[in-house]
């Protein structure tokens, strides 16, 4: 078996155990588990492959996927293209300046990661370069989502800030990087894996998103065990089929509070004895999370998602 690395086209490459990447095309009309998809292999799927009599290497066989996380195509929407396979851990990159990052940004992509039961690692990234009152937010960032549940590591790619404690948490997992473009992560994992040189983009503007230099997502070995997957222009995940009940069960805290409410169907807006809003009114659940659980069931109002 071996673990596919990068796809450009209706080539793959396939990481053999022994560490030789062997170029692979697929074989016959691969169908897995029911899923439409532009592609029929992903970035970490796990691969079976032979070799036909003219020395070409084909993939046979798939194994199932744990998980995989998909984007749908605008148009067509029945088609899908899967992104990545098995992941073991999303790192979310953020930056609380140069460029901002908006909490409902983070908090719609910890939203889909909990529908896809995929851990997240949230890296704040560009230490340092901020000023009192940047790093006083960043605090009360990591403060609110350690307290959620999710862990935080303050880094900087450009000076080796955290760069350890980062390594150490990826060691031995398939890690995918997400994050607005500029942020950092071709960086980042320039500085995990010294020699790679991906390309970064420079941006000119912090108030322009940056320009997508990569455009192949590409499944990297790190020297000191596991991979990281770059998604070239992928912010996050891409929208995943969430009934409007569902979204409060991927807030964490709303989640465990809801048990509380009068109605077993509380949407937490409106209805009386709703023990959300009333954590809410109390603190004890964040203005800014439950802002951002209001505003995804509104964009499923507005039909963003099915
Ligand atoms: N000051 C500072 N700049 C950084 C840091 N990390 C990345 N950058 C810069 O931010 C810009 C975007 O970085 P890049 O890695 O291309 O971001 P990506 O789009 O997320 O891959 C580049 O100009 C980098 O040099 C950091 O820790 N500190
Ligand atoms: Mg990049
Ligand atoms: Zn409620």
């Amino acid at each position: 078996m071996g673990v596919v690395v990068k796809n450009t086209g209706s080539w793959y490459q396939v990481r053999q155990e022994n560490g030789e990447i062997v170029d692979c095309k697929v074989k016959g009309n691969f169908r897995m588990q029911d899923i439409r998809s532009t592609n029929p292999v992903a970035v970490g799927d796990w691969v079976q492959i032979e070799r036909s009599s003219d020395g070409v290497a084909f993939i046979s066989r798939i194994k199932e996927r744990k998980n995989y996380i998909i984007r749908r195509s605008p148009n067509l929407s029945r088609q899908i293209h899967i992104l990545a396979a098995n992941i073991d851990l999303a790192v979310l990159t953020i930056t609380v300046n140069y460029p901002p990052t908006s909490t409902v940004f983070v908090d719609r992509f910890l939203c889909a990661s909990e529908a896809y039961h995929i851990p997240v690692l949230l890296v704040i990234n560009k230490t340092d370069v901020y000023n009192s009152s940047d790093t006083e937010y960043m605090n009360e960032l990591m403060y609110l989502y350690e307290t959620v549940g999710y862990p935080c590591v303050a880094v900087s790619a450009a000076t080796g800030d955290g760069i350890n404690d980062l390594r150490d948490r990826l060691r031995g997992k398939v890690s995918l990087f997400s994050g607005n473009s500029g942020v950092g992560k071709s960086t980042l994992i320039n500085a995990l894996i010294p020699g790679i040189n991906l390309k970064t983009s420079q941006i000119s503007s912090y108030h322009n998103k940056g320009m997508h230099t990569t455009t192949f997502s590409e499944m990297i070995a790190l020297p000191s065990g596991g991979y990281v997957i770059d998604t070239p222009g992928i912010k996050g995940f891409g929208a995943i089929d969430m009934s409007r009940n569902e979204i409060g069960h991927y807030f964490k805290e709303i989640f465990e509070v809801s048990s509380g409410c009068r109605y077993y169907n509380c949407t937490h807006l409106h209805e009386p004895d709703c023990a959300v809003l009333t954590a809410v009114a109390a603190r004890r659940i964040s203005e800014s999370r439950y802002k951002s659980y209001t505003s995804i069931l509104g964009d499923m109002d507005d039909g963003k998602y099915r």
